[in-house]
């Protein structure tokens, strides 16, 4: 049976593409979208890909997938900086959470340095763009045959 894999994507990326592509790349999040469907389909994944400009939408959606996802792939945007709600409820996921970013915030202004979200995170993928979320699914299949290999 295919693994559930929830992709939540945090403020403003739903206007990716639109404004400053220097930092952000030119895709958008329907194309990213698109690209993590067919990967996943190669993966044997099942995807619930998401966004929410709203904290609270983000956290009622995480609490929903408890018992219910395999994986969550999150980038919470500007939330990976300020939202203790969303860790609480990361911490709440017995599955693995993989951080992703398309910028490498830690090379940006020092209030991106910090990551909440780096608590809970198994792996955290920075500065690969579109390309990031593909490897964060790719990392989530490894670490699944890995643990089929030990069982
Ligand atoms: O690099 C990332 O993926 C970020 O999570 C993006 C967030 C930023 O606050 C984080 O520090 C790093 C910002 C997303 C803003 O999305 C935009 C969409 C359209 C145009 C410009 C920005």
């Amino acid at each position: 049976m295919n693994k559930n894999i929830l992709i939540l994507n945090g403020p403003n990326l739903n206007l990716l593409g639109t404004r400053e592509p220097d930092i952000y790349g030119s895709t958008t999040l329907e194309d990213i979208e698109n690209n993590c469907r067919q990967h996943a389909k190669k993966l044997e994944f099942d995807i619930d890909f998401r966004q929410s400009n709203h904290e609270g939408e983000l956290v009622t959606w995480i609490q929903q997938a408890i018992g219910k996802t395999d994986a969550v792939i999150i980038n919470a945007a500007a939330y990976t900086h300020t939202s203790v709600a969303i860790l609480d409820a990361l911490k709440m996921l017995e599955c693995p959470v993989i951080e992703v970013h398309l910028s490498d915030p830690k090379t940006r202004e020092e209030f991106r340095h910090h990551s909440y979200i780096e608590y809970v995170a198994k792996h955290c993928i920075s500065g690969q763009g579109a390309q990031g979320y593909i490897e964060a699914l790719t990392f989530v299949k490894n670490s699944f045959k890995q643990v089929s290999e030990i069982n």
